[in-house]
């Protein structure tokens, strides 16, 4: 583990390197505890560096057993060897030269899930992002591309599989019960992109016919009896290498394409070159085990990795500064993927919900930074939402602002121009410009800026003059380190919509850039005027999400409520019920911090009663508009002195009235969704599920919610709603008898499956109320848990800090002080883990004072810890700072 130095990398240091290394051979001798790594490396000088500069190869952690340099060992005062680094002081007068580095390393003592592990027995690489100088010497840097070739050693009982990148070139028999493989990978790449495994797994084939006819061999490897569980993920596969090629005219370029699935594994998945590894979690799925959520993101995530292998591998990151470069623009890709394979509507709100829970509270705290850093102490803590989400908003940006025509002109130039190349956002950004003949230059402020813009929006209609002046005023907020900013150029989209729904157009607008239904705010303050506009239309803003902002206007209730109901954008449409739903929890919050009871309007409920039984909308959105905002949500729209068990009894109260007053129709609803048995993962049969669910989630507040439930439970052909079932049980009645039979029924049927096991966790840990940490407290000396897989402690711990409002943010500050005593010892096996997990006290400063002080000496008792981690230490410091 390397240990917290304090050192920050600038952006602005980047300096190409002295030396390249144009060819990478490898030879791995596979062996549980010493693994032995000989790697050759052709190292060329580059023209201007002088023969005296020497080579320095980061390392981390590393033991060299052997050097040669040119096939001769060098004298000891040639180099210096220490476990970061190793130095070659003079290297040999002519420009290219061999290296061979013997390195020793053991996998099975490899907890931090980085570099060469095993996983269940099965020998596994992560390399992304400084992982590759756990397995030997290099300049492991993104803009350090190589051919390599691999020859992978093992017991063939051990590892009858052995994997690398690229195509396979040879294998054979070797004495004493050994063999060998060896791969070839033709495209340079980097060294993050390196990956090996071996072990012994099943696999589903298939193959898959290229746009220009080439044939590619598919294999999905799981653990042995699970290969029918493969089978979603290798169709998601096929249906992304035929959608890239369709959206994006991308043809795969290998003669084969492999996926691992491992159970240990600190993220969702990894795009390596031609061997995608990935977290069991997101290839696994059918209808027993996985839930409609979980087949969605298998969907996304085998579509995410696989869409890398242009924009992340062919066309790579110069230095880590330009993460969002890969995967900002691969999210967005996904997200059109999942848009075009499901309802779009749908995925965009859903997409916007995600960004919101993940992304503002990153933007509105200390842990903000631009999408494209200029700083950072570990590169680990910069996988964040920030570079991921909201850096596919921006690219979403460049497409509306450039429309579609001239988007996907500039990928095309982006791909022509810089395939096999390290390059940067502004290299991205040039080729749109170029496509366009656009200046991109006030825009790209979204790459630089940190924080989310704001926009003040006030309205007047002047009936004589059949005029309405929208009055738009821009800011964008204070970050950390970034106190003064800049006017940002924010597409707006827009409609005014009249009495009869329709959107109405003006003769002629004034004061802005108006284009294609689009305000541009480039300036502190905008006055649009819209002339020949009959009556007063409601102002419908931002509609599908256009910018990553927030917003506030001064709007009618009355307003809101049409736009619900009729606005022609369904976003638009979702977001105006739930601003409204958020007012009136947030005012039920005050009046109940004022010692008052809740009140909502009748009007509410009613609205809400209207979306959730509009036969002519799509189930799926049905099911979004019912689900009432989080209490995190909540919590920030109120934005500081937050009480989380008021929020929680504010936010049941509403969902209580909503339930009372429309109790005939939901049930009405509840029992024609019934399950009719047939299963399918497609949408539009999860979005039925999904409306049933939240229907039941409502009838369960009424009296004999609980009987619901149980028969829900029982009668559940499907984990999705045997999953939803078991949350309303024990979320909504406690410690009942129906919530603690249906927990010891789920129990004892999944008990040997982890994933499954996972929800099971998720459920109790999620739970409201205080007692939920004493509950997470007793589940971690449960059998199938454990703190060394990463899954396990996020679906126990994680949920916790992120899901249990109540619980983790307890009065008496104890889930503060298990959270933080929980991240130092996680710290000592899994840095990664530990600092990711940590992030939930990101937004300790909006808590009331009693607890922002609790949580405040819970973070002290973190960052005094002597030895922290690199990334356990930033995140820990950043938060208190
Ligand atoms: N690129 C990987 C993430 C690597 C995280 C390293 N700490 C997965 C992805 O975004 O596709
Ligand atoms: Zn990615």
């Amino acid at each position: 583990m390397r240990t917290d130095t304090g050192q920050v990398f600038k952006l602005e240091d980047y300096r190409p390197s002295d030396y390249a290394i144009p060819r990478t051979e490898l030879t791995f001798r596979l062996a549980p505890e010493a693994t032995v790594v000989t790697a050759t490396l052709t190292i060329e000088r580059r023209e201007d560096t002088a023969l005296t500069t020497p080579l320095v190869l980061d390392g981390d952690g590393l033991a060299l057993s052997r050097l040669e340099i040119d096939g001769r060992e060098p004298d000891l005062s040639a180099y210096d060897a220490t476990p970061d680094r190793l130095t070659i002081h003079v290297s040999p007068a002519a420009r290219q030269f061999r290296l061979t580095i013997e390195t020793v390393v053991n996998p099975s003592a490899n907890l931090a899930l980085m570099g060469l592990y095993r996983s269940s027995g099965v020998y596994c690489t992560q390399c992304e992002a400084e992982g590759f100088r756990r397995i030997t010497y290099f300049l492991d840097r993104p803009d350090i591309l190589s051919v390599y070739t691999v020859r992978i050693e093992a017991r063939r009982e051990e590892a009858p599989l052995l994997l690398s990148n690229g195509n396979p070139v040879e294998s054979g028999d070797l004495p004493g019960g050994r063999h060998f493989a060896v791969w070839h990978d033709p495209f340079q790449k980097p060294s993050y992109l390196f990956a090996l495994i071996a072990g012994d797994l099943g696999r589903i084939s298939d193959q898959f016919t290229t746009m220009n006819g080439r044939t590619v061999d598919l294999g999905v490897y799981v653990e042995h009896g699970k290969e029918p569980l493969a089978a979603y993920a290798m169709d998601a596969l096929k249906r992304s290498m035929k959608w890239d090629e369709e959206a994006f005219g991308r043809e795969y370029d290998l003669d084969v394409f492999n996926i691992v699935a491992v159970s240990d594994f600190n993220m969702g998945a990894m795009e390596n070159k031609g061997l995608n590894v990935f977290n069991d979690k997101y290839v696994l799925a059918d209808r027993e085990t996985a839930t409609d959520t979980d087949f969605a993101n298998i969907e996304a995530i085998i579509a995410h990795e696989y869409f890398h292998n242009w924009t992340g591998n062919r066309i790579t990151c110069r230095d880590w500064f330009q993460l969002c470069l890969k995967e900002g623009l691969t999210v967005y890709r996904d997200h059109e993927f999942s848009a075009d394979q499901r309802s779009r509507a749908v995925k965009r709100i859903a997409e916007v919900r995600a960004l919101r829970a993940l992304q503002f509270p990153e933007d509105q705290g200390p842990l903000a930074h631009p999408v494209r850093p200029r700083r950072y102490r570990e590169i680990n803590n910069f996988y964040t939402a920030t570079v991921y989400e909201k850096g596919s908003e921006v690219v979403r940006m460049i497409r509306t602002i450039l429309g579609t025509a001239a988007f996907r002109a500039g990928m095309d130039l982006y791909f022509d121009r810089h395939d096999g190349e390290a390059a940067t956002i502004e290299d991205f950004l040039k080729a749109f410009e170029d496509a366009s003949g656009r200046d991109l230059s006030q825009f790209a402020l979204w790459y630089h800026q940190a924080g989310t813009p704001h926009l003040a929006v006030t309205s007047r209609y002047d009936a004589a003059a059949k005029e309405l002046t929208i009055d738009i005023e821009q800011s964008v907020p204070p970050t950390p380190s970034e106190t003064r900013k800049r006017l940002m150029h924010i597409p707006l989209a827009f409609g005014l919509v009249g009495k009869d729904g329709q959107d109405m157009l003006a003769s002629s607008v004034d004061g802005a850039t108006v284009e294609d239904g689009v305000i541009h705010v480039h300036k502190r303050r905008h006055s649009v005027t819209f002339s020949g506009i009959s009556s007063r239309p409601a102002l419908s803003l931002n509609r599908g999400f256009s910018a990553p902002i927030t917003l506030s206007v001064e709007q009618k209730a009355e307003d809101l409520a049409f736009l619900a109901g009729h606005d022609s954008d369904l976003f638009a449409r979702w977001e105006a019920l739930h601003t409204l739903f958020s007012k009136a929890i947030i005012t039920a919050y005050r009046r109940l911090r004022g010692g008052k009871a809740a009140e909502f309007k009748p009007e509410l409920a009613a609205l809400a009663g209207a979306i959730a039984g509009d036969e002519t909308l799509e189930p799926a959105f049905c099911a979004l508009a019912l689900t009432l905002p989080s209490e995190a949500d909540i919590a920030r729209e109120i934005g500081g002195d937050i009480d989380p068990e008021i929020v929680f009894a504010a936010r049941l109260a509403l969902a209580q009235a909503i339930a009372a007053a429309n109790r005939q129709g939901f049930e009405a609803h509840y029992a024609s969704l019934v399950d009719g048995g047939e299963f399918s993962p497609d949408a539009a049969s999860a979005g039925r599920r999904a409306l049933r669910n939240i229907l039941l989630d409502h009838l369960s507040l009424l009296p004999d919610g609980a009987g619901l439930a149980a028969r829900h439970f029982r009668d559940a052909t499907n984990m999705t709603d045997r999953a939803a079932a078991l949350a309303v049980l024990v979320h909504r009645q406690g410690e009942t008898q129906e919530a603690a039979e249906a927990l010891a029924r789920f129990e004892s049927t999944y008990l040997a499956d982890s994933l499954v096991m996972d929800k099971w966790f998720q459920i109790q840990a999620s739970a409201p109320g205080a007692e939920t940490l004493d509950r997470v407290k007793a589940l971690m000396r449960h059998p199938s848990f454990s703190m060394n897989n990463p899954n396990r402690v996020r679906a126990l711990i994680g949920t916790l800090a992120n899901a249990s409002q109540t619980g983790f943010h307890r009065a008496d500050g104890e889930g503060y002080r298990f959270l933080a005593d929980t991240v130092v010892d996680i710290d000592r096996r899994n840095p990664q883990l530990a600092a990711r997990l940590a992030t939930a006290f990101r937004s300790w400063r909006s808590l009331e004072p009693i607890r922002q002080e609790k949580a405040r000496a819970a973070l002290l008792s973190v960052a005094q810890t002597s030895d922290l981690s690199a990334d356990l230490g930033d995140i820990v410091q950043r938060t208190l700072a």
